[in-house]
C-alpha cells in the first residue's frame, strides 16, 4: 500500500499548480478523507487509480458531537408506500426481519431485537450526496461484519447486494451493492438508531446500511434483505444498483 507521503505527492502532482501555490493547505487536504474521496469522483479515477492512492483499510473521518449537524435531512423515498413495508411500519417495525442469504452456508433472519442484542458500534461520520448536500451524523448498528460471520459466506461470495422495500417512480426497487472489502470494513455498520434515537422512517428505517468511504447512494435505506453473491450483474442483469442502473458509477468512494 502506498504510504500518506506518496498519496500525497499524487494529489500534488494530480493538482499541480494549485496545490504548488498552498502546499501546507494541500498537505491538510488530502489528510482528509473526503478529498480522496470528490477527487476520486469529480476526476473519474477508475477504480484502480483509487486504490493505488488510498488504502482499502484507511477510516473514514470521525467527528465529535460538536459537529453533528442540527437537522439530518431525508433524499430520496422518505416514506415507501409498498403496503408490506407500511404494514410493517404500523407495528413500529415488530414484525420485520432481516433476510440474509444466497451464497452462505448459514441463511439466517435477523429480528430488530436481536440485531440490537449485537456488538454495536456508534460513529459520527459526514453523509455526501452527489446532488450537492453533505451532512453529519451519529449512526449506531451492528457491524456488517458481524452479520456475516453469522451466515458464513462461501469463498465464491464476492458481492453483498441491498434489496430494499422502497419502488422508485419509474416502478424499480431501489438496490445497491458492495464489495466484501467494504462489507467487512470496520465502519460499514447496519445503522438501526440516527442521534441518539431510533432510525427515523425518512432515513432509512428500520435499518440502512453505512459505507463511510463512499458517496450517499450506497447507503441504502429500509433493508429487507442482504444478498451475497458472485456477481451483481445477475441481479435483474444491472450494474449493481437503482443509480449505477441509470449511469452512476459502481465505486462510489475512495
Ligand atoms: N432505499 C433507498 N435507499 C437510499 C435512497 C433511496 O431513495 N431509497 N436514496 C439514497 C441517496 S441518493 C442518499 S443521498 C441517501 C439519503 O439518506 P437520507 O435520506 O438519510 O438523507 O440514501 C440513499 N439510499
Ligand atoms: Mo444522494
Amino acid at each position: 500500500m502506498p504510504s500518506s507521503s506518496s498519496r500525497r505527492s499524487f494529489l500534488k502532482t494530480a493538482f499541480g499548480g494549485a496545490c504548488a501555490a498552498v502546499l501546507t493547505g494541500c498537505d491538510r487536504l488530502s489528510n482528509t478523507q473526503w478529498f480522496p474521496k470528490i477527487l476520486g469522483t469529480g476526476e473519474q479515477l477508475n477504480r484502480s487509480a483509487q486504490r493505488s492512492i488510498t488504502s482499502r483499510k484507511s477510516m473514514a473521518q470521525e467527528f465529535t458531537d460538536a459537529d453533528l449537524s442540527p437537522e439530518f435531512r431525508s433524499n430520496g423515498t422518505d416514506n415507501p408506500d409498498d403496503p408490506a413495508y407500511r404494514a410493517l411500519a404500523a407495528n413500529q417495525f415488530a414484525d420485520w426481519s432481516l433476510r440474509v442469504d444466497g451464497l452462505v452456508n448459514q441463511p439466517s433472519d435477523f429480528t430488530l431485537a436481536r440485531l440490537r442484542a449485537m456488538r454495536s458500534r456508534t460513529q459520527i461520520t459526514r453523509h455526501d450526496c452527489v446532488e450537492g448536500w453533505s451532512a453529519i451524523g451519529k449512526w449506531t448498528g451492528v457491524p456488517l461484519s458481524d452479520v456475516l460471520a453469522v451466515v458464513q459466506p462461501h469463498a465464491g461470495a464476492r458481492y453483498a447486494v441491498f434489496h430494499c422495500a422502497d419502488v422508485m417512480d419509474d416502478g424499480a426497487r431501489y438496490y445497491e451493492s458492495v464489495d466484501l472489502d467494504d462489507a467487512y470494513h470496520p465502519q460499514t455498520i447496519l445503522a438501526y438508531a440516527l442521534n441518539g434515537r431510533a432510525l427515523p422512517i425518512a432515513n432509512g428505517a428500520p435499518l440502512r446500511v453505512r459505507i463511510e468511504r463512499q458517496l450517499g447512494y450506497k447507503m441504502a435505506k429500509y433493508i429487507m434483505r442482504i444478498e451475497l453473491v458472485e456477481s451483481f450483474h445477475t441481479i435483474a442483469d444491472g450494474q449493481g444498483g437503482y443509480w449505477e442502473d441509470r449511469g452512476y458509477e459502481w465505486y462510489a468512494g475512495i
